[in-house]
């Protein structure tokens, strides 16, 4: 489709390659859309908060300063809740699953998502986003319940996430499908569509990694780490923002390592709504994702927030740091 097409209409073009779709799922990721430009207008004027000294208890408007992930979280709950597309939400934010209140029709899918990744480098302007995937629902009695949840990530019937960066932009793919990626044009407050069909490169020229927790890793991942440095044209690329460094890879091609350590040897990231939506994507841009050992896709989470090791990005890349853990 054209540079520019809206990501409305790129929505319904393919819901119409789909004629059993209900158009729910296309409702849904569009009220997910709206929520990003929402964040967005907030993440961009944060700053500004700062210098105002909007900061303490109270706004100009004599409303509470919410900290903005707790801000994109309730703007989540508050653009979804009603739809009646889902049944019930879980976020990096709350610690137990959120049912969509009485009073509002329940749907078919459930949500996750990480409202605010990266939100420690709102204060410095460096990039951060929301990653969401959505799953349709298991159970079938009036509400939801954590079997909803604990599905795993090849269940996934979309996985998505908003960047808000010198641009901001949305990404996302379905089960099976390709990965796109739409522009927001502030000015008129749509996104249209900038990258169409993204396809990871096979092999990358970026690794990124926190190499301050290089003393606590497996020999086998400071041996792949140590393996990239001098190569002609390598370079180390690391934002602290799993958003950011996912997205930059997932275009130029590279790898993005959080593995588990001996301190934490289930590593930072979290399985639901960090691990699971980003691989999906990746692999349907061709890419490859896995703990370095086992398949992310494949992994059946026992618990909502569980943490995994993460390797991420260009498949050769990935499939190397395999090897070397298996000390090939
Ligand atoms: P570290 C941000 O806090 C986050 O959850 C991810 O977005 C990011 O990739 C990671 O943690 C960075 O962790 O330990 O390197 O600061």
């Amino acid at each position: 489709m054209e540079i520019g097409t809206t990501l409305t209409r790129f929505l319904l073009e393919e819901e119409r390659k789909h004629p059993g779709a209900s158009g729910a799922f296309t409702e849904l990721l569009t009220d997910i859309t709206l929520v990003g430009k929402l964040i967005s207008r907030e993440v961009n004027k944060a700053g500004l908060a700062k210098i105002l000294g909007l900061t303490g208890e109270t706004n100009v408007q004599g409303e509470a300063v919410q900290k903005l992930d707790e801000m994109a979280n309730a703007t989540v709950l508050k653009h979804v809740e009603h739809t009646g597309r889902v049944a019930a939400l879980a976020s990096e934010e709350m610690e137990k699953i959120y049912h969509v209140p009485e009073g509002y029709p329940r749907g078919n899918y459930v949500l996750v998502f990480d409202p605010l990744d990266g939100s420690s480098n709102i204060d410095v302007n460096v990039a951060i986003g929301t990653i969401f995937a959505v799953y349709r629902r298991k159970s079938d009695g009036p509400s939801a319940d954590l079997a909803d949840f604990l599905q795993p990530g090849r269940e996934q019937v979309c996985a998505g996430y908003v960047i808000y960066g010198s641009s901001t932009m949305l990404v996302y793919t379905t089960r099976n499908a390709g990965v796109h990626g739409f522009t927001l044009d502030p000015t008129v407050g749509e996104f249209l569509l900038s990258h169409e069909n993204i396809r990871i490169p096979a092999k990358g020229k970026i690794y990124s990694a926190n190499e301050a927790n290089a003393p606590n890793w497996d020999e086998g991942t400071r041996r792949y780490v140590e393996s990239r440095k001098g190569e002609k044209g390598t370079s180390a690329r690391y934002v602290g923002t799993l958003v950011a460094d996912f997205h930059r890879n997932l275009l130029k091609g590279g790898i993005f390592l959080y593995p588990g350590d001996r301190k934490n040897p289930s590593g930072k990231l979290r399985l639901l709504y960090e691990a699971s939506p980003m691989a999906m994507i990746v692999e349907n841009a061709g890419g490859r994702a896995s703990t370095g050992r086992e398949r992310i896709l494949d992994i059946v989470p026992t618990e909502l927030h569980q943490r995994v090791p993460l390797a991420i990005g260009s498949a050769e890349d990935v499939a190397a740091y395999e090897a070397c853990l298996k000390g090939q």
